[in-house]
């Protein structure tokens, strides 16, 4: 049986779990959902009702990091896999909790009437970009000068930080995250992931 991988086009969780399986090479079965009307099958394999579910043989994977692991650990070409793992946990705890609700606070201000925008983008710097920025500086990608699976991990929630307020996102004095962004926004591998799929029905 070859995996299922249910998705959402434009969920980051699920852009990050499709690029690390297109890296991999792994022929899947792509479920493309509708978030307001979840297959049956999807919440039988995963009750907790999140993108990506990744269904393997007597296995299911519900976390979008143990997806991208499982594939860099069935294969890793370019070795996106060897990373220093605290501070490749570390990247991943402070975008996944933190910065994830820092973006959902900037993206969606009405659901968030008490915040200050400024505010907002004033914590996401301090927490995410301003820190990225310094990295970026110094070496071509988070890790170092090679790409690694935090790369990828990473770059779809900036990518939706950037496309909140494109003009704001412009103005912002972060040029390397910028050049580490349009790098990936232009890679075939996320245009490759990002091909349409119409809805998945059981
Ligand atoms: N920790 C999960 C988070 C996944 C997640 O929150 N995905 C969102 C879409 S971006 C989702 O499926 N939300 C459920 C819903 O909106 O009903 C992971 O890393 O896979």
């Amino acid at each position: 049986m070859k995996p299922i991988l249910y998705s959402y086009r434009r969920c980051p969780y699920a852009m990050r779990a499709r690029m690390a399986l297109k890296y991999a090479d792994i022929d899947i079965e792509h479920r493309e959902i509708d978030l307001r009307n979840k297959p049956q099958s999807m919440l039988l394999a995963s009750p907790k009702g999140t993108v990506p579910v990744l269904c393997l043989d007597g296995l299911v994977l519900d976390q979008s990091v143990d997806i991208m692991r499982w594939a860099i650990e069935q294969s890793d070409p370019d070795n996106w896999g060897n990373v220093d793992e605290v501070i490749a946990q570390a990247w991943i705890e402070r975008n996944d909790e933190r910065f994830k609700l820092l973006l959902d606070q900037y993206k969606y201000p009405n659901r968030f009437p008490e915040l200050n925008q400024d505010t907002v983008l004033h914590e996401a710097l301090e927490l995410m970009l301003l820190p990225m920025e310094k990295v970026l500086q110094n070496s071509q990608y988070l890790l170092g000068n090679k790409m690694s699976w935090i790369d990828i991990a990473i770059f779809p929630f900036i990518r939706q930080f950037s496309m909140a307020d494109t003009k704001r996102f412009e103005q912002l004095p972060i040029p390397e995250t910028k050049r580490w962004l349009t790098q990936h926004l232009e890679s075939e591998l996320f245009n490759a992931v990002m091909q349409k799929h119409s809805v998945w029905l059981d």
